[in-house]
């Protein structure tokens, strides 16, 4: 039964359905079922669950696809529904070809196979990417009417597992903390990005694979930078080359992009952090509402300075907010699910659910992220997101 029909009939109506159930004298209960499959594959039913995409026509494979986040549960993402941003195309890389270089600053210029790699000690962390152009179109001056996942599902959590960075710098005789390391992918844009050495010893990893399989192609296969709670572009995918050095490349993505003016001629850059967010999943636009129905406000937050401690939720417009329970275990840099029951009375209603992280920061109300930003801003849009639910039941997506 779909969500939509679900809340339309109400829980109370369910309670009442026949107990025979309707599969008993259906054509599956009589012939044997499909034969074995290497590859598993979605119901075919559930078909209509899928990435949007949103290409650039002007340059061959720019855009991005979404993750939709109004048909997930859990935290985990399908590796086939993990959203995509590509700067020029997925590159058929062969693995056997395929080798990460690392030189530099006080670097023993080292290269490994990704046989070799593969058998080195592995990591595995439950952590998220999100893009830092996710949720952009909170910058509009009109709320843009589309379900959660197409707004901001630029946002996906795996588990990656891959080898420590720390053990690759090590191995190449790097003892210093200081200065920067430059990444490098093999795909025809050839994205390379800097990062602080002191984060690539900290936490970095190269991951190899995502969700117990190898990396899919679009996520970088065979292998993509792992950072973990920063900014999606410094996961440099189809990762070759990193090389230590005392300044970063200043390239493309830190400069021309990912560089922000602030009121006050003030800029911004290296914002490497994806600051505390949260989002509620469902209902979401496209869901009706029916007087009196039972509603499971339920959606996702992540921080990427740590934990998520608290969700709040409010059911009108920001006046007064509830804690909304956390689904256990609560990982760092990792979705954490949310809920909150609520009965939704007739009358309109604005939805909204707000995130606190570790470090006791709260995610911003649209009014003072647009106050400290300015207007124009396109980047790291954090905001409370609002969901109207007219007296009709409809829900639209609203700035308060
Ligand atoms: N080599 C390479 N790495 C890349 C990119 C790219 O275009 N080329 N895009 C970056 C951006 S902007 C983001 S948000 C993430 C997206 O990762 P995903 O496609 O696995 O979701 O990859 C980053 N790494
Ligand atoms: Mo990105």
């Amino acid at each position: 039964m779909g969500r939509r029909r679900f809340l339309q009939a109400g829980v109370g109506a369910l309670g009442l359905a026949p107990l025979v159930a309707t599969g008993t004298h259906a054509a599956w209960t009589r012939t044997p079922g499909a034969p074995f499959s290497n590859y598993g594959q979605p119901a075919a039913s559930e078909s209509g669950v899928i990435r949007w995409i949103s290409a650039n026509a002007d340059v061959p494979g720019n855009g991005v696809s979404w993750t939709p986040l109004q048909d997930l549960v859990g935290t985990l993402t399908p590796a086939g529904l993990h959203f995509e941003r590509h700067h020029n195309g997925v590159p058929r890389i062969d693995p056997a070809l395929h080798t990460l270089t690392l030189h530099g600053r006080d670097a023993r210029a080292t290269r490994w196979t990704v046989a070799k790699l593969l058998r080195y000690p592995l990591v595995s962390r439950q952590l998220f990417i999100e893009c830092g152009g996710n949720s952009n179109s909170g910058w509009l001056q009109e709320p843009p009417q589309a379900a959660v996942g197409w707004l901001h599902g630029l946002v996906s959590c795996s588990e990656w597992s891959g080898v420590p960075l720390s053990l690759l710098l090590e191995e190449a005789g790097v003892a210093r903390r200081h200065g920067w390391l430059i990444a490098e992918g093999s795909d025809a844009f050839g994205l390379h990005m800097s990062l602080p050495l002191e984060k690539a010893f900290d936490d970095c990893f190269i991951g190899l694979y995502q969700n117990g399989e190898r990396l899919r192609p679009e996520n970088g296969y065979p292998m993509r930078l792992i950072v973990p709670g920063w900014e999606g572009v410094l996961h440099v995918k189809w990762l070759t080359r990193l090389e230590v050095a005392d300044v970063p490349a200043m390239s493309r993505n830190e400069t021309a992009r990912y560089t922000e003016l602030l009121p006050g001629g003030r800029a911004r850059q290296f914002s490497f952090f994806m600051e505390a967010k949260s989002l509620i999943t469902r209902p979401t636009l496209g869901d009706a509402l029916a007087p009196g129905d039972y509603v499971d406000i339920a959606g996702i937050a992540w921080s990427g300075r740590g934990r998520i401690r608290r969700v709040e939720v409010s059911v009108d417009a920001g006046r007064s907010w509830q804690d909304a329970e956390l689904q256990s275990p609560v990982l760092p840099l990792c979705f954490t699910r949310f809920r909150r029951p609520w009965r939704w009375d007739g009358r309109r209603a604005v939805l909204q659910s707000r995130a606190t992280d570790a470090t006791g920061y709260v995610q911003p109300a649209r009014e003072a992220l647009l106050a400290a930003r300015g207007r124009w801003g396109y980047f790291h849009y954090n905001a409370v997101v609002s969901w109207a639910v007219d007296e009709d039941g409809f829900i639209s997506h609203v700035y308060v």
